[in-house]
C-alpha cells in the first residue's frame, strides 16, 4: 500500500494530491494514508503536507521508481530482482548480507537513495548523497579469478557506453574502471568477491554514477575532480531511465565477454582509455612506477615502459604526468 501511495505521489509529482482522494482510490482511511506518508517521510522521501491541499513529493527525479526501471529493461537476468532502500551503509555490504541470508540470486540489483559509508577501492570513501545512482549487481560468472577480474574492465566499458547516451561529449576511461568526462570522474566501479569458501565465486559489482549532483554537494577536494550528468548537461535526469540503460548495456557486454572473450572489448577499452600512450605515474601499495603507458594486455594488465624495462601491472592508481607535473586524476 505504501508503495502505491509513493507511486501515486511520484506520478503526479509537483502537484498536491489530496489525502481523501488517495484514501478513496485505495479503499483505506485518511488516517491510514497519513500514517503511510509519515513512514515515507521517515524513510527519507521529501513529502510536503499542506492542510486543505494534500501531499506533494519533490525531487521525484532522484527517486528510483522500480516499475519504471522494469518497463525499460530488456535483460535476461540482470535486474530480475530489484531492491531499493532510502539509506544503507553501502549497497555492496547490503548485497553481501542478503546473499549470506540466501535472499538474493545472480541478477539481483540492490540500489539506495543514499549511502552513509559508500566505499571506493582499497578502503577509500565514495561520496553518495541523494541524486546519485548507487547500486550493486550480483553475478556468479563461474570463471577463474583472473578472468573474473577482467569483468571490472568489461563493466567499465559498458557503463561508459551507456552514459554516452545521456551526455553531449563521449566518456573516457581511467584504468582499471573509472569513467571520466573530460578530466573529471563521473562514475566509479568496485568489484568484490563474496561468500563462504564454497560459494566464493559470487561477484558483487558496485557502481556509483553521479547523476543529479552538483559538485558543491561533494566534498571540496572531491568536488574539484568530479563531475555529474547534471554538471555536464545542465539538466536533471531520471535515475530509473539511466539504471535501465546501464543494466541493459552491462548485460550485453557480460554475454559478449562470456561468449566471445575479451579481445573486442579490450579494443573498445583502449579506444576510451585517456592515458594510453601517455606518461603516467602508477601508485601501488608501497611503491610507485613511472613511465610510458604503452599498452594494456589481454589479461587487463597495464604495460609501463621505463628506461629499458616494461612492467605489467595488475593493480594501482594512475596519475597522468603533464610536462613533469603529476595531474591528480582520481
Ligand atoms: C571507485 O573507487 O571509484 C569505486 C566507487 C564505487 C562506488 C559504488 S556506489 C555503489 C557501491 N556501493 C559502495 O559502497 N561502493 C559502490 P576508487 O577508484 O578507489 O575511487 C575513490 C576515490 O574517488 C575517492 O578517494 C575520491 O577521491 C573519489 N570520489 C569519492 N566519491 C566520489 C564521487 N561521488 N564522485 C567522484 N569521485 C569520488
Amino acid at each position: 500500500m505504501r508503495k502505491k501511495i509513493l507511486n501515486e505521489l511520484c506520478r503526479r509529482s509537483g502537484d498536491f494530491v489530496s489525502g481523501k482522494e488517495m484514501a478513496e482510490e485505495m479503499g483505506i482511511s485518511r488516517v491510514a494514508v497519513w500514517k503511510h506518508i509519515e513512514v515515507l517521510k521517515e524513510e527519507g522521501y521529501n513529502i510536503q503536507g499542506v492542510s486543505g491541499r494534500g501531499y506533494r513529493i519533490d525531487n521525484v527525479e532522484n527517486i528510483l521508481l522500480l516499475d519504471e526501471v522494469k518497463k525499460r529493461l530488456s535483460t535476461k537476468f540482470m535486474g530480475n530482482d530489484l531492491r531499493y532502500y532510502t539509506e544503507v551503509d553501502s549497497t555492496n555490504n547490503k548485497s553481501k548480507q542478503l546473499l549470506k541470508k540466501g535472499e538474493i540470486e545472480p541478477g539481483a540489483v540492490i540500489a539506495a537513495m543514499r549511502q552513509s559509508e559508500g566505499k571506493g577501492r582499497r578502503g577509500r570513501e565514495w561520496e553518495s548523497p541523494v541524486g546519485g545512482l548507487w547500486f550493486s549487481l550480483l553475478t556468479k560468472p563461474g570463471l577463474a579469478l583472473q578472468q573474473t577480474a577482467l569483468l571490472s574492465l568489461v563493466f567499465a566499458v559498458a557503463v561508459a557506453c551507456a552514459l554516452d547516451k545521456f551526455l553531449p561529449f563521449p566518456t573516457s576511461i581511467k584504468w582499471p574502471n573509472d569513467v571520466f568526462v573530460h578530466d573529471k570522474k563521473i562514475a566509479g566501479i568496485l568489484l568484490e568477491l563474496s561468500g563462504e569458501l564454497e560459494q566464493a565465486d559470487y561477484l558483487i559489482t558496485g557502481i556509483g554514477i553521479n547523476v543529479n549532483i552538483k559538485n558543491s554537494e561533494l566534498g571540496k577536494e572531491i568536488g574539484k575532480k568530479a563531475s555529474s550528468l547534471l554538471e555536464e548537461t545542465g539538466d536533471c535526469q531520471r535515475l530509473d531511465i539511466i539504471l535501465a540503460e546501464v543494466l541493459n548495456t552491462m548485460e550485453e557486454y557480460y554475454y559478449n565477454f562470456m561468449d566471445n572473450g575479451f579481445e573486442k572489448i579490450l579494443y573498445e577499452f583502449k579506444e576510451r582509455c585517456f592515458h594510453l600512450g601517455k606518461d603516467v605515474k602508477i601508485q601501488l601499495p608501497g611503491k610507485t612506477v613511472q613511465g610510458l603507458n604503452t599498452d594494456i594486455d589481454e589479461q587487463g594488465n597495464l604495460l609501463i615502459r621505463s628506461e629499458n624495462k616494461v612492467e605489467r601491472l595488475s593493480t594501482g592508481d594512475v596519475f597522468l604526468i603533464n610536462f613533469g607535473e603529476v595531474n591528480r586524476c582520481t
